[in-house]
């Protein structure tokens, strides 16, 4: 583990949190000592004002080092990758390093709104309120899910990760969306769809970055 006392990471949010574990799995992939501080953005408490000074859009996760504070996951797990020794999970190549950071580009903005929310967060809240999630929003969610699953699996490249060989910020990036995906009957359907996506996630189970992350849903 790197990382001394005075300068070791703290990573701000909630272990449920897709965004969170994404930073999480960078940190341990990277073998970086840190810890996580609790930020539970969900819960009945107003989230407070000292967070909100480092994270105006009261968004999880924030990290900390020493006096840099950083939000945006695509940010935080660069400068992660970049500032600490371990192994490199940027390609060395210009065009892949791009593909890299389109697919995390995709990923954030057209799969976590329809998979996460539009798939498992419908299904979880509607089954706490006892009555079945709307069919309408979740055919929509599954369109643009889909949309988003299959540009990511032609972008990926041959290999054994997202951008060939080495593992990189991608994969990190996209398993705790497929994580939340998988739970519901729609998402696993979507994602056996993509046969590259469906075997590339059953080897990323081995890691032991994903085992020491797992959702709490996802081991219920
Ligand atoms: N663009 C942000 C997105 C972070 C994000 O949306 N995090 C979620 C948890 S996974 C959150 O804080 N949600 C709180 C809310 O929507 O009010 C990033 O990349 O860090």
């Amino acid at each position: 583990m790197s990382g001394t006392e005075a300068t070791k990471p703290q990573l701000l949010g909630a272990a449920y949190s897709v965004y969170v574990r994404a930073a999480r799995l960078v940190l341990l992939e990277k073998g970086v000592d840190h810890s996580l501080v609790e930020i539970d953005i969900f819960g009945a408490q107003a989230v407070d004002a000292a967070y909100l000074k480092l994270h105006p859009f009261a968004r999880i996760p924030t990290l900390r080092h020493g006096d840099f504070a950083l939000y945006e996951t695509a940010a935080i797990t660069r400068y992660v990758d970049e500032a600490f020794p371990g192994p490199a999970l940027q390609p060395p190549d210009t065009r892949s390093r791009a593909r890299m950071a389109q697919m995390i580009g995709i990923m954030d903005s057209y799969l976590y709104r329809p998979l996460v929310w539009g798939l498992y967060v419908a299904h979880d809240t509607a089954a706490k309120g006892g009555k079945p999630a709307d069919p309408a929003s979740l055919g929509e969610a599954m369109m643009k899910s889909r949309l988003a699953l299959k540009a990511l699996a032609d972008l990926a490249q041959d290999g054994t990760f997202l951008q060939g060989d080495r593992i990189s910020l991608a994969d990190l990036h996209l398993l705790p969306m497929l994580a939340y995906g998988r739970l519901t009957a729609e998402g696993r359907a979507l994602i056996g769809e993509q046969n590259k996506l469906l075997a590339w996630w059953e080897m990323m189970q081995a890691r032991p970055s994903v085992a020491a992350t797992r959702f709490a849903a996802e081991l219920s």
